[in-house]
C-alpha cells in the first residue's frame, strides 16, 4: 500500500510551532473556497492572479520549516507497496517508443523517472481510467520500485546518476474517446527510456556520443529545464544543451533526417521544480499561477500557457544564458513539435487534509543533513509531457502509414 492520505488521520507532526495547526490559526488567506471554517483557503479561482493569496506579511513565516529543518514529520515506519515484479509482456500489439530525458546535471531527471509510476497511479483522482508503468525486466521493475520507495517511504530524492542506464518499461492507459465519443484507441507502449548523469550531456563526456546516437533515434524528447540549477556555472542549462545539440544535428543530418533543416523530434520542456519558493513565488507574483477548482486546489500553470511561461522564465526571470537556451530550441527544432509543461516531481507540501495551502507549501526540507519531503508526492505535469509525447508519435506513425498506403516504420 502506498502512503496515502486517510482523510480522518491527524498527522501532528503538520502543527505549527505554538502547538496551533495551520487549519486552526485563522489565518483565511491560506483557505479553500466552500470549506468552512477549516479549510485552508479562501480564493476561489479565477484569472486575476491575486486571488491566490499573498503571502503571509512575515515572510519568513512560511518557509520557517524549511529553513529550519525542525518540522520534518517522521518517516512513516509502514512501507509502501512497490508492488512484486511481475515481467510483463507489453503485448503484441505494443508500440514500441523511444524517447530521450535530457536536461543538465541535477536537473531532477531521476527523481522525474521516479515520480513516473507515481503519477501514473494517481491519474485516477482526477480523470477517468488509469495509467500503469510497469518493467519490461527484473532490473527496469527494480528501478521502478526503488524510485516509488525513495519518494513515498524514505522521502527523500536519488543520488546523483553515474554514467547511463538504459530501461524499458511498458505502459498502459485508459481508452480515449473516439470521433463520436466511443471506440478510441487504448495506449499501450514500451517506452524505451534512458536514465543518464547530466554531466554525459556535457562536451567532451566520453560517453557523449553514444548518447547522442540514442537520442537520435529517438522519436520524442523529455528536456527538463531547471531555473534553479542554471544559476549555477556547474549546472548551467545551456552548457549541457548545446554540444550534445549540434551533434544530435549532425547525426540525423548524415542519415537525411531532417525535416527543413530541423531535428524530427518531438520536445516536452519541462520546467522544472516548480514547487521550489524560489521559483513558484515569483511566478505566483507575475500571476502565471491559477488552482484547481477540486478541493485540493493544487496551482498549476494552466494548460496553453507553458510556452509563456518558459518564454518569461528565460527572458526575465533567468536572464542571458537562459534566453539561449530558447533560442537553440527554437533554432534546431521545429517549434510546432514542442510543448512545455510547469513541472514539479515532488510536488508541494500538502495539508494533512490533502489541501495546497499558500502559507505552508514547501515541500523538501533539510534533516540529517539529508533532503527530505514532508508530504507523500503529488506530481505536477509529470506524466503529461509523457502521455503527449506518445500521442503525438502515434498521429505521426499513423499520418506515415495512410501516407505509404501500407504499414511500416515511420518515414523521415
Ligand atoms: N524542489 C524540487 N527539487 C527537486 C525536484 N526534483 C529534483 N529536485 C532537486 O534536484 C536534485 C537533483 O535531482 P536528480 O533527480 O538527482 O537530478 P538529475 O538530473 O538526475 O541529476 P544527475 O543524475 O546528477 O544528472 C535533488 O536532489 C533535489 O534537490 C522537484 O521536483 N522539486
Ligand atoms: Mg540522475
Amino acid at each position: 500500500m502506498t502512503d496515502l492520505y486517510d482523510p480522518n488521520r491527524r498527522d501532528p507532526s503538520h502543527d505549527e510551532p505554538d502547538g496551533t495547526t495551520p487549519e486552526a490559526t485563522g489565518n483565511e488567506p491560506g483557505r479553500p473556497e466552500g470549506h468552512g471554517e477549516s479549510a485552508p483557503r479562501t480564493t476561489p479561482p479565477d484569472p486575476a492572479p491575486a486571488r491566490i493569496p499573498a503571502p503571509s506579511p512575515d515572510p519568513t513565516h512560511a518557509r520557517a520549516g524549511a529553513d529550519q529543518g525542525t518540522q520534518f514529520p517522521p518517516v512513516p515506519d509502514y512501507v509502501p507497496s512497490p508492488e512484486p515484479a511481475r515481467v510483463p509482456s507489453g503485448g503484441d500489439d505494443a508500440d514500441r517508443i523511444r524517447i530521450g530525458l535530457w536536461g543538465a546535471p541535477r536537473s531532477g531527471k531521476t527523481t522525474y523517472l521516479a515520480a513516473l509510476p507515481i503519477a501514473a497511479m494517481q491519474y485516477q483522482r482526477h480523470h477517468e481510467g488509469a495509467w500503469n508503468i510497469s518493467g519490461m525486466t527484473p532490473e527496469a521493475n527494480a528501478y521502478l520500485a526503488k524510485g516509488i520507495d525513495l519518494l513515498t517511504r524514505q522521502r527523500t530524492f536519488p543520488e546523483a546518476t553515474m554514467g547511463v542506464r538504459d530501461m524499458a518499461w511498458s505502459v498502459q492507459g485508459p481508452r480515449k474517446k473516439g470521433k463520436l465519443g466511443v471506440g478510441g484507441r487504448r495506449p499501450n507502449f514500451v517506452l524505451d527510456i534512458q536514465d543518464a548523469a547530466g554531466e554525459v550531456f556535457g562536451d567532451g563526456h566520453p560517453q557523449q556520443a553514444q548518447l547522442v546516437a540514442r537520442l537520435a533515434r529517438a522519436e520524442g524528447l523529455i528536456y527538463l529545464f531547471d531555473p534553479i540549477g542554471d544559476a549555477s556555472e556547474a549546472t548551467e542549462t545551456f552548457n549541457f544543451l548545446q554540444s550534445t545539440l549540434t551533434q544530435l544535428t549532425a547525426q540525423v543530418r548524415d542519415r537525411q533526417g531532417l525535416i527543413d533543416g530541423r531535428l524530427p523530434h518531438h520536445v516536452s520542456v519541462c520546467v522544472a521544480k516548480f514547487d521550489h519558493p524560489d521559483i513558484f513565488r515569483p511566478a505566483v507574483d507575475v500571476g502565471w499561477v491559477k488552482q484547481d477548482t477540486d478541493e485540493t486546489a493544487l496551482p498549476r500553470v494552466p494548460e496553453g500557457q507553458g510556452e509563456r511561461y518558459f518564454q518569461w522564465m528565460c527572458d526575465e526571470f533567468r536572464g542571458a544564458n537562459a534566453r539561449l537556451v530558447r533560442d537553440a530550441l527554437y533554432a534546431y527544432f521545429d517549434r510546432r513539435r514542442i510543448s512545455y509543461y510547469a513541472t514539479s516531481a515532488v510536488g508541494f507540501r500538502l495539508t494533512p487534509q490533502h489541501v495546497f495551502d499558500y502559507n505552508d507549501f514547501v515541500q523538501p526540507v533539510q534533516a540529517d543533513r539529508k533532503q527530505r519531503l514532508r508530504t507523500s508526492p503529488v506530481p505536477i505535469n509529470v506524466l503529461e509531457p509523457l502521455i503527449d509525447l506518445e500521442e503525438r508519435v502515434h498521429r505521426d506513425r499513423s499520418r506515415a502509414r495512410r501516407a505509404n498506403g501500407r504499414f511500416g516504420r515511420k518515414q523521415r
